[in-house]
């Protein structure tokens, strides 16, 4: 009881619950669903509305994914590069996004998408909003592998101060409640080598989108 005051009242101050390390006893059984979902689904430079590719290349497995192209944003039941279905979520990852969900206060959360970038050196994300799901009440849960990044964290209006974290191998963030709609980004990854990984970060992103 105590213990979730506690984290409730972090998440107030801070805008999200960062659970650092609460991938690692999973981490071998996730890389390995992780190869298989990029071999049936490769990653790929998406280009945005505005006519750029995108320096994070990315997949997605789950009910529907995240898709980029000319005309916009969406989420979509198929990859527009094969026309086929994305993989399955495996039941690791679901189970890992709901536990983590849990500890930081949304005990509700089930995940029909997930969203797989990956970043290589200067690879990095400007200051977005994440507005294409239909459901801004669910939180996103976001699992980082690899290389060390610097996350940028942002209010709900793009002018407002901008805040930093470093997210390394094995951290779980939720992001939930007010700060859903709150703009972040990836700062420009710094080039390194990661034992389990080699010279990449990958995020998953656990989002309900339906
Ligand atoms: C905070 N990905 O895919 S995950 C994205 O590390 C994205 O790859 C980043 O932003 C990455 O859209 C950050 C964490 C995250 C995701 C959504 C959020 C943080 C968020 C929505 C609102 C506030
Ligand atoms: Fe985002």
């Amino acid at each position: 009881m105590q213990l979730s005051l506690e984290l409730n009242a972090s998440q107030e101050t801070k805008g999200f619950v960062l659970l650092a390390g609460y991938a690692l006893p999973y981490e071998i059984e996730l890389l390995k669903e992780l190869d298989q979902i990029i071999d049936a689904a490769p990653l790929r430079h998406m280009v945005t509305p505005g006519g750029y590719s995108m320096s994070v290349a990315t997949t997605s497995c789950g009910q529907v994914g995240w898709v980029s192209d000319r005309t916009g944003y969406r989420y979509s039941e198929n990859n527009p590069e094969s026309g086929k279905q994305w993989p399955a979520m495996p039941e690791i990852f679901s189970s890992l996004a709901e536990a983590a969900a849990k500890e930081a206060g949304f005990p509700n959360f089930i995940p029909d998408a997930c969203l797989i970038n990956r970043y290589e050196a200067n690879s990095k994300l400007s200051l977005h909003q994440d507005k294409d799901e239909k459901d801004f009440k669910s939180p996103i849960v976001s699992v980082s592998l690899g290389l060390p990044a610097t996350f940028l964290f942002g209010g709900l209006e793009r002018k407002d101060p901008v805040h930093r974290t470093v997210l390394s191998h094995g951290d779980i963030v939720v992001w939930g409640g007010a700060n859903r709609l709150a703009y972040h980004g990836v700062s420009p990854l710094k080039d390194g080598f990661h034992p389990k990984l080699g010279n990449c970060r990958i995020n998953l992103t656990f989002r309900k989108a339906l």
